[in-house]
């Protein structure tokens, strides 16, 4: 799987469907897979609601899109491959099986006057409605320029016109990131009394490494223009990408990302299999500006038998309090306070002799949280890269770091507002233990709290 497409809530079920090539574990000719959920917990599979129509506007791929209530008829509005078109399809039973628009594609080709390059970039359609009207953002390209979002309006979904982008990118711009010089996957939503523009932001080039990060802009919409006051990574990582947002009944913005592979070809083809979800997360506006971001409450239905320890002080000599805590599948909670020590945090798939584990550190002088993968496996076929993050804390704020294990899969959530996930391999079996360190000083760790977590199906 690759990307989450046409999140959406209708009745009591959540639908997730995803980029999925059921031919194999590589990027192929694209279908849309379906999972639902009640729970946000436990899926159930779906069949496949998307694939190719020989000789249509998709045949060489159903690309990402999203679904809408179009006056109670499910629409599916996605891209269709190659070249990128906007294509619907609507469901008459429930979301379970899917007619594509007789109309196909219903819209084909760039605003004229815009080089978007060749060929042309516009894809993944985002839609929205105010009052009566839809509108639609569609990622592209200036070449030249940078990334951008293009804005059309719609009274049907069927027939579009072109207004303007609504953010352009600087590709000569490098901080506080880079954002490429190509966008994909636009999201854009109102949260709090301000506007969100998620995009995914890509360099030039077709292989893996040319995708780079997910952006968030926080900002005010108005009259259909969109002016960006904030903006940071939505997960300072190393795979994360292509994140879809939708709204909940119970009002929530929850987002799925793709953590795509992180070890090379063989492996993948060997596994069988290739990119899974992150756990849906919940985003918030943050007063000060910026978003909080924190995994759904719902999760902790998958928390066995916890163990906590409360008032630890750490130093580079103290034993560790998480000596017989042992896993592949675990959440870990540890609240940091008061101490003085350079460098805290917790070591995660460790093998008894060291010889690999995985590094969660907080650096007190440079106030940042580090995933770092050096010592993560083993094998020589890994990234073993290291991914940081500003943690920008308040005076007196603690530092509590939420981390969640699943075999490969690592998501760290810092203070609730800075994720950072990545892929390991371990090569050991043995590689299951979990060790709170600190460096140069004391820190007291006012609760830690660790818990297996159980299967989802
Ligand atoms: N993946 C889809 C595209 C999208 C890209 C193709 C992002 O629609 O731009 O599988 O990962």
């Amino acid at each position: 799987m690759n990307d989450p497409n046409g999140l959406i809530q209708w009745g009591e079920l959540y639908h997730l469907f995803y980029q999925h090539n059921p031919a194999g574990p590589f990027h192929d000719r694209i279908q849309w897979g379906h999972a639902v959920s009640v729970d946000l917990v436990h899926w159930e599979d779906w069949p496949i609601a998307l694939v190719p129509t020989g000789g249509g506007p998709d045949e060489d791929g159903c690309w990402s899109g999203c679904a809408v209530d179009q006056d109670g008829v499910p629409t599916l509005v996605y891209t269709g491959y190659d070249p990128q078109t906007v294509c619907l399809a609507t469901s008459a039973d429930g979301l379970r099986t899917w007619q594509k628009h007789a109309g196909n594609p219903v819209l084909a080709r760039p605003p004229a006057g815009l080089d978007t390059g060749t060929p042309y970039n516009l894809r993944d359609p985002y839609v929205w409605r105010e009052g009566k009207t839809w509108y639609m953002l569609l990622a592209s390209k200036i070449v030249g320029i940078g990334g951008s979002v293009l804005l059309y309006r719609s009274d049907d979904l069927v027939n579009w016109t072109y207004l303007h982008p609504l953010l352009v990118g600087d590709m000569a711009e490098t901080e506080p990131f880079w954002t490429g010089t190509e966008w994909e996957c636009p999201n854009f939503f109102p949260l709090g009394d301000k506007h969100v523009l998620v995009v995914s932001v890509k360099k030039d080039g077709h292989d893996p490494s040319a995708l780079l990060h997910v952006v968030q802009f926080t900002g005010t919409y108005r009259d259909q223009r969109f002016t960006a006051e904030t903006q940071s990574l939505l997960d300072y990582g190393s795979c994360y990408y292509a994140p879809q947002v939708m709204r909940d009944a119970q009002g929530r913005a929850l987002v799925w990302g793709w953590l795509w592979e992180e070890r090379g070809e063989p492996a993948v083809r060997s596994a069988g299999w290739a990119g899974v979800m992150s756990v849906p997360r919940v985003l918030d506006l943050r007063p000060g500006g910026g978003l909080t971001i924190r995994p759904v409450d719902e999760l902790q239905a998958l928390r066995g038998a916890g163990r906590v320890f409360q008032d630890v002080t750490l130093t580079a000599t103290s034993a560790n309090p998480l000596a017989e805590v042992q896993g592949d599948c675990l959440e870990l909670l540890v609240e940091f306070g008061d101490g003085d020590a350079a460098e805290f945090g917790i070591d995660v798939r460790c093998s008894p002799d060291r010889q690999e584990y995985t590094r969660i550190a907080y650096d007190r002088a440079q106030d940042r949280v580090t995933l770092d993968r050096a010592q993560s496996s083993t094998s020589p076929d890994v990234r073993r890269d290291e991914r940081s993050a500003p943690v920008k804390r308040a005076a007196g704020e603690a530092l509590t770091l939420r981390v969640f294990l699943d075999r490969s899969v690592i998501e760290v959530y810092v203070n609730d507002r800075v994720c950072l996930t990545s892929r390991v391999y371990p090569a050991r079996e043995d590689s299951l233990g979990v060790q709170l360190f600190a460096r140069g000083g004391r820190v007291t760790v006012e609760r830690v709290a660790a818990w297996p977590m159980r299967a989802i199906w």
